[in-house]
């Protein structure tokens, strides 16, 4: 049977950057993955990055290609009502930002790292399970290169995203969730196309939202509001064209760059929190505990904050304080639910649901006003997109 510290269920941005911050120091881990490397290396997901996680990496040696080939944003544009208004981020929070940095790029880089350190990730493993977790060597299953493994570890790491086995290994009644379904999914493309804009605008319209965001200055990153049950097949690139155009013409003749769409893909939007996010010796960290909508851009950004506590709190159970251990859940869920505060908000601002009224769409309306012309209520949006300190 193989031994470590720390067994990491999961290779995404949170099980990865885990094993680097306790690599750090000086606690052992191994990752298990159930998919290629080159898989997690190349699945789109999230492109914004908050100031605290951008510090994060520079702090702990990723961030070199970041520097150099992320693009930091000082605001970004609410569109409504066929205009633009731009809501400055360094002036509402004290000189903070963010960085659109593709999450792919984070793994491609955490991965590096891990591996340049002898650190093991183990990919392509199958059927993982984890039991013995209410005891002092909690315990990972799995078949990996023929055979079947056993990990005997001091803490398991539930980094396994909404879909994982680990937090349905919590039986369940010791976990409350928490959860919501909109009613309504959010469709993205990739664009062979230069940048239509400096920052990224979040549009409000009749006809749903709109996203633009951009992952470099050959390929753009555009989201719009479609069914909950939609299918790619429903969006033939003209109608994604006309839609877009639509959602996003300003009074002031705004021109969206179009080009060749080289991806497609529907994104189910939901709320979901778990509690408390530990069972013995096991300790959920980011998709596997929460998800939040996209439309505040936090999933990557909260699994990036969960794991900065719970290394913190394994490397203060190894030098004899168990303390912040027992108060990791406690601790990880103050964030978390002011994160699932903000992605419910912007997203409710946001969005054309079904059964709106009038009323209710005249209310959205005011509110993205009041944000607009309200130092306080713009400032209310700044620091919760950019972020605290981790
Ligand atoms: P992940 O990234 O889902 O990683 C979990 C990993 O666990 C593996 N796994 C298993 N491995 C072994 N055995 C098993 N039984 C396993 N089951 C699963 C999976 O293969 C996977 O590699 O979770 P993690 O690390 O918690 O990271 C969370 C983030 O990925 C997620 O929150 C963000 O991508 C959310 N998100 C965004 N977050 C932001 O902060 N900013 C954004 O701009 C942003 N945009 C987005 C997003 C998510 C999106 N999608 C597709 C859901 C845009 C999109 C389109
Ligand atoms: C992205 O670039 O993928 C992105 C940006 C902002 C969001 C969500 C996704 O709110």
């Amino acid at each position: 049977m193989r031994r470590t510290q720390v067994g990491i269920v999961g290779a995404g941005p949170a099980g990865l950057l885990l094993s680097h911050l306790l690599h750090l120091d000086g606690i052992d881990s191994v990752v298990i993955e159930s998919r290629s490397r080159q898989e997690i290396e190349a699945t789109i997901r999230a492109g914004v990055l908050e100031q605290g996680t951008v510090d994060l990496l520079a702090q702990t040696g990723v961030g070199e290609r970041m520097k150099r080939e992320g693009f930091r944003h000082q605001g970004i544009h609410l569109r409504f009502g066929g205009r633009s208004h731009r809501i400055d981020f360094p002036s509402l929070t004290g000189g903070r930002a963010i960085m659109v940095y593709a999450q792919h790029e984070v793994i491609k880089d955490l991965v590096a790292a891990r591996l340049a350190a002898g650190g093991q990730i183990l990919f392509e493993v199958k059927d993982a399970a984890v039991y013995d977790l209410d005891s002092a060597s909690p315990k990972i299953r799995f078949h990996h290169g023929g055979g079947l493994q056993e990990l005997e570890c001091d803490f398991i790491a539930g980094c396994d995203g909404f879909h994982g086995i680990t937090r349905p290994s919590m039986p369940s009644r010791v976990r409350r969730e928490f959860s919501r379904v909109y009613p309504f999914g959010w469709f993205g493309i990739l664009v062979e196309a230069p940048p239509s804009t400096d920052e990224l605008i979040y549009a409000h319209h009749e006809r749903g939202f709109a996203l633009v965001s951009t992952r470099s200055p050959q390929i753009q990153r555009l989201y719009l509001q479609c069914e909950p049950d939609d299918e790619v097949k429903n969006w033939p690139d003209s109608r994604i064209w006309e839609e877009l155009h639509v959602r996003l013409q300003t009074a002031e003749g705004w021109k969206l760059a179009e080009g060749r769409i080289f991806q497609k893909g529907i994104i189910a939007m939901r709320s979901f929190v778990v509690e408390p996010m530990r069972y013995g010796r096991l300790f959920l960290a980011g998709d596997a505990a929460h998800i939040v909508p996209p439309t505040g851009a936090k999933g990557l950004n909260l699994a990036a904050a969960d794991v900065r506590v719970l290394s913190r709190a394994l490397a203060a159970f190894y030098s004899g304080n168990e303390e912040p251990l027992k108060t990791y859940s406690e601790t990880a869920l103050r964030r978390i639910w002011r994160a699932e505060h903000f992605s419910w908000w912007m997203t409710s601002m946001l969005h054309r649901f079904h059964d709106e009224s009038a009323f209710h769409h005249r209310l959205q309306l005011a509110e993205l006003d009041y944000v607009v012309t309200s130092r306080a209520k713009a400032q209310t949006l700044a620091e919760s997109y950019v972020g605290s300190p981790l």
